[in-house]
């Protein structure tokens, strides 16, 4: 599966912590956007989606909460609690996120400017195109 936890470094001083990451350098692409989820409903559920090309890093950099990913054949669950570890998801990765903590943000590195057509909403369209990619792969 195309995710990856990433552990950034964190610099320390007696004041406080900090953590810088850039595009190509800290992570594999550079950052195009960036946008946060926060203030989340008690047992909401967020993403229901795939992307065809676009990458993210995920990092709950306050509180917690679950990302549910699904490749069309595995599915894996990753807790995110904290602020220096960032969730590489890639392209053509179904994405579900929940048990978000009351007081969570979650902030999302992206690969590409905002754009609905990258988006797969439809569950059966996501395996139906998963599937299509991996009968071209064994041609
Ligand atoms: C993803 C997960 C982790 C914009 O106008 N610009 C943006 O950059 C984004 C991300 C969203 N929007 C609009 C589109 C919808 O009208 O904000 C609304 C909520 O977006 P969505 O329902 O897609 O939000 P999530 O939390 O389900 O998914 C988001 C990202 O969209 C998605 O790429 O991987 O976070």
């Amino acid at each position: 599966m195309q995710s990856l936890l990433f552990k950034f470094q964190t610099i320390k001083d007696a004041t406080g912590k900090l953590v810088a990451i850039e595009g190509l350098k800290d992570i594999p692409f550079e950052i195009k956007r960036v946008y946060y989820i926060y203030g989340v409903n008690e047992g909401a559920r967020r993403g229901f989606h795939a992307h065809r090309e676009l990458e993210q890093i995920l990092i709950c950099i306050h509180g917690s909460c679950k990302i549910m990913l699904d490749d069309g054949t595995n599915k894996t669950v990753v807790t995110l609690a904290d602020p220096c570890h960032g969730l590489l998801v890639g392209k053509m990765i179904w994405r579900e996120m929940f048990d978000f903590s009351r007081d969570a943000v979650l902030l999302v590195l992206a690969s590409e400017p905002y754009n609905e057509a990258d988006y797969i909403r439809n569950y059966d369209e996501f395996i139906r195109l998963v599937n299509a990619e991996v009968g071209v792969q064994n041609d």
